[in-house]
């Protein structure tokens, strides 16, 4: 892919009122995901719900892209078209998760590394041919006590940021995600802190490593105050702490910015986006969503593993895809939520 190919692709993915549906659960996460809807998480099902995922009716018109995990990167959809094809067909690109996951960091209590560059330059050679545009590496940054600490942030900032050069080097957009995860005690000034940081420090190592910031999107957490937290910011607080935060440190050559939901509820996540666009239509870059959870949540549950379902599973997917395409442009409202 030639450089003007990988700008194209970048933009394409944060297109004006698109976003990105995150479906790339390891093993171990969609395990937790199907045992809430008390079924088993075989090869089979997995296959079977991520076919109502990607062949959902009407999905284009909000979604620009999927990040797919290997196994369904090889799957098919019931007819016998590989997924990432009957993406293609719907004018939506496969992305691909290549990270092997966060792992206990050696002499850093309570943080985590995430690993997988090794043979990453072959994996990446093998997913473009069948059919990645983008890929999706997820560095994981916990606040708690004494944590985070430097050590741990520089060197998931230096993963990230070679792996986003290889991406590049085997014609592929690096979406890099580094997230602060929002399950401790913490305030959203902390937060707001361990953020600020974190985002200086990865994209002063894209820098060193040399990576094209223009073919390159972070997907990333929003500001916002940690769940267990006594006192819960508002909406328009975490908008404007998380815009501020992205001002100070996010070049404005970036393509764009795509959130993470982070375990936030589904119309929270969306109120969130809604509220940075709405109050801050002047950006350097589009502001979109990558949510997994706060767009899977309500099909899930609605499907619950039965075939007789996955219209209305399916319906409720769409639902959530055009209230946070609505959310990038700054004209959704609560109203939405009770036409359904
Ligand atoms: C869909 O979940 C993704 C895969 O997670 P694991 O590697 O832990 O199985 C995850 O990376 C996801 O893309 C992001 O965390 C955003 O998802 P949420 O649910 O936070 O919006």
């Amino acid at each position: 892919m030639s450089a003007q190919e990988l700008e194209k692709t970048a933009q394409a993915m944060v297109a004006k009122g698109k976003g990105i549906l995150a479906i790339d659960e390891s093993f171990p996460t969609i395990k937790k995901r199907f045992d809430n809807i008390t079924i088993e998480s075989t090869e089979g099902n997995r296959r079977a719900y991520r076919d109502l995922l990607i062949t959902n009716p009407g999905g284009a018109e909000y979604i620009s892209g999927m990040i797919l995990f290997d196994e369904t990167m090889r799957q098919n959809t019931a007819d016998g078209t590989p997924f990432p094809e009957a993406l293609i067909k719907q004018g939506i690109m496969p992305g691909i998760k290549v990270d092997a996951g966060a792992k206990d960091l050696a002499g850093h209590s309570g943080e985590k590394i995430t690993e997988g560059l090794d043979g990453l330059r072959d994996r990446l050679a093998e997913y473009r041919k069948l059919g990645a545009k983008f890929a999706k590496w997820r560095a994981v940054i916990t606040i708690g006590d004494g944590i985070p600490g430097t050590g741990c942030i520089e060197a998931n900032a230096h993963a990230l940021a070679r792996y986003a050069a290889l991406c590049q080097e085997a014609g592929i957009v690096p979406m890099v995600e580094p997230e602060v995860l929002m399950d401790a005690d913490n305030t959203i000034d902390r937060c707001y802190e361990v953020t600020e940081i974190t985002l200086n420090t990865v994209f002063n190592q894209l820098y060193r490593q040399r990576v094209t910031i223009e073919h390159t999107i972070l997907k990333t957490n929003m500001v916002i105050s940690g769940k267990k937290c006594k006192t819960q910011a508002g909406i328009q607080e975490v908008a404007d702490k998380t815009v501020r935060c992205l001002l100070r440190t996010v070049p404005a050559a970036l393509p764009g910015i795509v959130f993470l939901s982070g375990g936030q509820s589904s119309q929270l996540a969306t109120a969130h986006l809604n509220a940075m666009n709405k109050m801050h239509p002047h950006l350097p870059w589009p502001l979109s969503f990558s949510y997994g959870r706060a767009l899977q949540d309500d099909c899930l549950k609605t499907w619950a593993g039965k075939s007789e379902n996955l219209a209305a599973a399916q319906a409720a997917l769409l639902h959530r895809e055009k209230c946070n395409s609505l959310a990038c442009l700054g004209e959704y409202t609560d109203k939405m939520e009770q036409a359904v």
